[in-house]
């Protein structure tokens, strides 16, 4: 008789990581499905995990590149020798006292990720693809009110009251998950009498769902929320007790005096939302018990940063701050150090932090993870050569990719690469291994031990998590985390005294009085329960220099950032005549990012069950003028690159826009191979070129670009 058992772990087929069981039947996954002691569900990408699992796509074994990098030729080899490779390299680049030159890109599981642990025992830096989606809104809400550094903060949906208002103004729940319990959540409070109010140049799902669809000129945020500011302030609207009691003197006459030319008429002008609707919404949310807001891709362009102050300054007048339905200020889970403590390179003694020719000016933002379009700007300055990558593909999710790639070939005057070694671990062949020049086979979450405990996780059902091996691993692979432990072992014992990852794991669990067989006995999740509403009430103070909450910046007075500019980001204010088209690109539940794992999963690319084309879509009003027919082929320009594209029109984008799906573009793999489609980082420019102009005003990412479009 076969054995069938269901075992707790996390899912892996986006970074939201819910809490999942698998049933295991004879040594295979045969079913997943949510925790329900995490509130449990799965969506569409998590169940098609099993495909990734068991995929002929699969990396097996550790290779070496043969031939130029690009090629993607490779061979064979043991696991002995990749490691061998990996330790002269840098021991090497130690040698010559340029152990700073190495950086690992990788997606974090923790704050103290191993990965993370040996970059810092090397004394190197660390670049992440993360930064790309809302260090901004992290920056901007650890300057205001001294909310934790966070990844993604979703409001909690199953605490928005009746009447309670959520905002997503550039975010799609729906399909983009921070959790897969959220679009239940979110139409569970729609039930309970909750409105939604969804701002989106392009009418999605969640617009379809919504008690309102504003059609917003992209990147219009911040003058949409400065003009519902100005309106509150202007009015006496705004939560007055609240900004009496909290926000530091001073602060609300600064904010009064720069507000009052912020009219919802001049904010209109900007973002194309009527001034009568501005005024209207800021009425719903001084009315509603709370308020929340959700933005993630209109948070990565050039502004994003006025976008996050504008948005910050909005929760704060509003007092929507750690309250029910308001927006949650989560606490980070105190593990345990593992000591010795690897200390954390200094960037800045470094000279790591922007680059470009004026980088001293621009040195005011910090942000604790550089981003990965940093690693082909430092690869050009020499000040990179030797980089390692996992869960990752710069070649396609790079702003510039083109540029990405160049500066992987580029070599030296006696011919040699000026990048020295580059190593990516990933499961499946991606469009960036073809730059690689060892390949490393990774395991995958059902084949791997990993402790899960960034604090950013929508479900206080799982505030740490474990993801245990459910079954055997394919081929040779061995997880990231394991081959980084082993490499640390040979080169800094010192920090890496302990046995294996389970037993760094273990130590860090001690911290919250917990260990992995505390948390496997548990149902491999934990959670403090819930940490409580309005923190600050209890301790009297905001995390912030002052104890109080700080609208204006005034750090950044030296270079007029101390309040945020309604305007547009610049790549979308410049070349308006040459490129009529402002670029939107947007996500699917089918797809995950650039990922070969959902571009070569074939229960996700699939012409009946799921997304597997990417035309261009069209407003017919555009079309008409332009001569477009539904279907025809079409030129899609932008300063930097072009691509040649159906049209789709429909009249659920707002005119004047262009939309197209982020992610595509794999040409690595089997089942892409039925439709590669563009890649949208063809026609936008490497975020780190034009930084300097961007100055301030932007986070680390600019995923977008003006186009024009011809039949
Ligand atoms: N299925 C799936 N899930 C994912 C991912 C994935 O690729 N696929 N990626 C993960 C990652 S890394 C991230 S960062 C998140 C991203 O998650 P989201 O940002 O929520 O996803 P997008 O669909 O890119 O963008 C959301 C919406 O913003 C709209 N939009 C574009 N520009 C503007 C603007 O200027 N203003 C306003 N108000 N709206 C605008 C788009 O039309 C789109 O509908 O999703 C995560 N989850
Ligand atoms: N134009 C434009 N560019 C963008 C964006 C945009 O919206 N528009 N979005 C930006 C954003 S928000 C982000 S976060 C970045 C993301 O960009 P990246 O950080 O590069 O991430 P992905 O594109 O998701 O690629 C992840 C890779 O990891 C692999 N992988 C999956 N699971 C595993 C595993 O268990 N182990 C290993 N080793 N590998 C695994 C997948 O096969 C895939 O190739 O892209 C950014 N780039
Ligand atoms: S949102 Fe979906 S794909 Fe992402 S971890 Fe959760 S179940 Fe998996
Ligand atoms: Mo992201």
């Amino acid at each position: 008789m076969s054995e069938s058992k269901w075992i707790p772990t996390v899912c892996y087929q986006c970074k939201a990581e819910c809490a999942i069981l698998a049933r295991v039947e004879d040594g295979v996954v045969r079913e997943v499905k949510g925790n329900p002691r995490a509130r449990g569900k799965m969506c569409v990408k998590g169940m098609a995990g099993i495909t990734t699992l068991y995929s002929q796509e699969r990396l097996k074994h550790p290779m070496k590149r043969v031939g130029e990098r690009g090629e993607g030729k490779f061979v064979r080899i043991g696991w002995d020798e990749a490691m061998n490779i990996m330790e002269t390299k840098l021991r090497e680049l130690r040698k010559r006292g340029e152990g700073h030159k190495f950086t690992y890109s990788m997606f974090p599981h923790s704050t103290s990720d191993p990965k993370w642990r040996f970059v810092n025992a090397m004394g190197g830096f660390i670049t992440t693809g993360l930064p790309h989606c809302d260090s901004a809104k992290i920056m901007a809400h650890l300057h205001t009110f001294g909310c934790f550094p966070n990844h993604h903060i979703a409001p909690m949906y199953y605490t928005v009251p009746k009447g309670g208002v959520m905002i997503l103004s550039g975010r799609h729940p729906f399909g983009c998950l921070d959790d897969a319990c959220v679009p239940r959540d979110i139409l569970d409070a729609k039930e309970r009498g909750a409105k939604l109010v969804v701002i989106d140049p392009i009418f999605r799902t969640e617009a379809g769902k919504a008690d309102w669809w504003i059609p917003i000129k992209p990147g219009g945020d911040a003058a949409l929320f400065l003009g519902m500011c100005n309106h509150l302030l202007t009015k006496g609207l705004h939560d007055k007790a609240f900004c009496d009691k909290w926000v530091r003197p001073g602060d609300m006459d600064g904010l009064m005096a720069f507000i009052k030319d912020k009219t919802p008429a001049a904010m209109s002008r900007i973002c194309d939302v009527p001034a009568r609707d501005i005024v209207k919404l800021a009425e719903m949310c001084a009315a509603a018990p709370s308020v929340c807001v959700d933005a993630f891709k209109s948070i990565m362009y050039g502004n994003a940063m006025d976008w996050g102050h504008a948005w910050s300054i909005f929760l704060v007048i509003t007092g929507n701050l750690d309250n029910p339905g308001g927006q949650p200020m989560p606490e980070i889970a105190p593990m345990a150090p593992v000591a010795p403590v690897p200390p954390p390179p200094n960037l800045k003694e470094l000279g790591y932090h922007r680059t470009g020719p004026n980088r001293s000016r621009f040195d005011h933002y910090t942000f604790f993870l550089q981003p990965t379009w940093y690693a082909a700007q430092a690869v050009r300055e020499g000040t990179l050569k030797v980089f390692f990558a996992s869960e990752c593909n710069p070649a396609l999710s790079e702003m510039g990719s083109g540029e990405w790639r160049e500066a992987m070939t580029l070599k030296d005057r006696n011919g040699n690469y000026a990048l020295e070694l580059f190593v990516l671990t990933e499961i499946m062949p991606s469009e960036t291994m073809k730059w690689a020049d060892l390949v490393l086979p990774d395991q995958t979450n059902f084949e791997r031990w990993e402790l899960l405990y960034m604090p950013w996780w929508y479900n206080f059902g799982h505030t740490a998590a474990v993801c245990q091996p459910v079954v055997k691993p394919v081929g040779e692979s061995r997880h990231a985390n394991r081959v980084m432990i082993d490499l640390g072992k040979r080169m800094f014992p010192e920090y890496f005294a302990f046995k294996d990852d389970v037993e760094y794991y273990d130590i860090e669990l001690s911290g919250i009085g917990m260990s992995m067989r505390k948390m496997l006995d548990g149902g491999a999740i934990w959670s403090p329960g819930t940490v409580g509403f309005r923190k600050y009430e209890d301790t009297g103070r905001f995390n912030t220099p002052s104890g109080k909450i700080e609208l204006e910046w005034k750090m950044y007075g030296d270079i007029g950032q101390q309040w945020p500019s309604p305007e547009l980001p610049l790549e979308f204010r410049r070349d308006a005549d040459k490129y009529p088209f402002i670029l939107v690109n947007f996500r699917t539940i089918f797809l995950n990012n650039t990922g070969a794992w959902s571009q070569n999963n074939a229960q996700l690319r699939d012409p009946v069950s799921g997304i597997d084309a990417n035309p261009v879509l069209l407003n017919p009003v555009d079309a008409a003028r332009l001569g477009i027919a539904d279907g025809d082929m079409v030129t899609v320009a932008s300063a930097t690159g072009s691509v040649r594209l159906p049209a789709a029109l429909t009249e659920r984008i707002k005119p004047g826009c262009a939309g197209l799906i982020h992610g595509f573009g794999q040409t690595m793999g089997k089942v892409a191979s039925r439709g590669a489609w563009a890649g949208d980082n063809e026609l936008i420019a490497d975020a780190g070129s034009h930084l300097d102009e961007q100055d301030l005003r932007g986070g680390e990412a600019h995923v977008s670009t003006r186009v024009k479009i011809t039949k």
